[in-house]
């Protein structure tokens, strides 16, 4: 098939980076999105999140015309939906005594409906958001059949998920292998084709759910593995061991690799979508049910061990080091570290917190520090969060210099413990019983 034109709906960090990937590679893109600032700044050569080259993309996107933004869908050979999946704020489900989060489909939905009016003979559909298992071959149809077309004989539907890092979207969207699935074979053969556009990397077909349950997959498998890495330091602090030396000698092992422990675990992605499979079958999933509460318990988990390092938290002044959900990147949603300072205030912490990232942060009930410098000067104790670059390099003889604190805590498994102590400093880490 000819693929004139691509309506790409939702231009976050899914919808804009393959909306201008594809416009780059020559193909006439309209974004659609509802928000119209994000629409009028888009169409200004403005981006609105941090991606590294995205900016880029976009520019050269709209100067070679390729590239518009709007608030409405219009008629296209294929329509992408990349719009948000989160959960109901306001709404669990129960199953024998267990509560678990819902999914909200309702961007989905209105994403599906927008397109009935414009859809035609020989259209290509594709859902990119993350969702449940069968939101292709039954909402997202039943939306579509609206139009009085049939899936599969008259348009053609597929499911695809993406699987890109951020801070690496980029690069990982032309050079990770993507999966492909159609409600039909042939839906997913024009799938294919649309992506090889611009994938380099395999292209595999395959049916809409599996590709849905691939992408739940893989985000589970990794949620459930850094939650036993995180059992496993609750064990090690409990029987006197070091975690990070049990982990690496246990690793040694080839057919053994044990994630990192942490302060738990957090973004859009493998703190939510575990919970996909527990709505969608509560009775088979008792496994993730239950990584996701270990995950979830443990920023708790690491005010305990501030409390063992500093005693009464009650106005002790606490510098806590990176509020963003992972090292390097300034997305400070969903951050486990937020938690942490959250929990340690409620214990009657003073906490000045410090995020490279995102200097200027304003983050409710947080008290944010104008500087590193001033995040630890009149600390009693350094608390490290996350593990970004910039404070791996930290000097602790030069660190001494600038802080009253005499006690760090580090939860990343950051810094080397007699570099830190012979500067003067008691230390202690996440997972280490000794
Ligand atoms: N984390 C740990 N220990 C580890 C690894 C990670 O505690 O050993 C924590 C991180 O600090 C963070 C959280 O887990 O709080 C999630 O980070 P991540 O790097 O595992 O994942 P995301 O959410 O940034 O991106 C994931 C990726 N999926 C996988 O690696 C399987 C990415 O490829 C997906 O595209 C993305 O989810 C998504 O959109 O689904």
């Amino acid at each position: 098939m000819k693929f004139n034109k691509i309506c790409v709906i939702g231009l976050g960090y899914i919808g804009l980076p393959t909306a201008t990937t594809f416009a780059k590679h020559g193909v006439e893109v309209l974004g659609v999105d509802i928000n119209e600032n994000i629409v009028q700044t888009l169409n200004e050569g403005n981006v609105h999140i941090h991606e590294p080259d995205l900016p880029e993309a976009l520019s050269e996107a709209i100067k070679s015309k390729k590239f518009r933004a709007s608030t409405k869908v219009e008629e296209a050979d294929v329509f992408i939906i990349a719009v948000p999946t989160p959960f109901k704020e306001n709404e669990v489900g129960t199953y024998n005594g267990i509560e678990y989060k819902l999914a909200d489909m309702r961007a989905v939905t209105s994403a599906a409906e927008s397109i009935v009016p414009f859809l035609k003979k020989g259209n290509l559909v594709i859902l990119e958001s993350t969702s449940p298992p069968q939101t292709t071959v039954k909402l997202v149809t039943d939306i579509l059949q609206k139009s009085g077309l049939t899936a599969g004989s008259d348009f053609y539907l597929c499911y695809s998920p993406e699987r890109v890092l951020p801070g690496q979207i980029m690069k990982e969207l032309i050079e990770n292998a993507r999966v492909i699935g159609g409600v039909t074979k042939e839906s997913a053969q024009a799938g294919a084709d649309l992506y090889s556009i611009f994938v380099k990397g395999k292209i595999l077909q395959t049916d809409a759910t599996t590709a849905e349950m691939v992408k739940l997959m893989e985000n589970t498998y990794r949620d459930v593995n850094i939650a036993i890495a995180n059992e496993f330091s609750r064990l090690a602090d409990k029987f006197g061991v070091d975690v990070w030396e049990a982990i690496s000698l246990a690793s040694l092992h080839p057919r053994v690799k044990i994630l990192s422990p942490g302060p738990g675990v957090g973004g859009h992605c493998i703190s939510v979508d575990p919970w996909f499979f527990v709505e969608a079958a509560p009775e088979l999933t008792p496994l993730i049910y239950h990584s996701r509460q270990v995950n979830d318990a443990q920023p708790s988990f690491v005010v305990e061990k501030v409390k063992s390092a500093l005693g009464d938290l009650k106005n002790k002044n606490i510098a806590a080091l990176g509020l963003a959900y992972k090292p390097d990147v300034d997305d400070l949603r969903e951050s486990p570290a937020n938690e942490v300072v959250h929990f340690l205030q409620n214990a009657g912490a003073n906490v000045l917190a410090w995020e490279p990232f995102k200097p200027d942060a304003k983050l409710a009930g947080i008290n944010m520090a104008s500087s590193f410098e001033d995040a630890i000067k009149d600390a009693d104790s350094i608390l490290l969060l996350v593990k970004h670059t910039e404070f791996v390099k930290l000097n602790p003889k030069e660190i001494a210099k600038k802080t009253k604190a005499k006690v760090i805590v580090d939860t990343v498994n950051a810094w080397k413990v007699e570099e830190w102590q012979s500067a003067g400093f008691e230390v202690f880490r996440l997972g280490v019983g000794k």
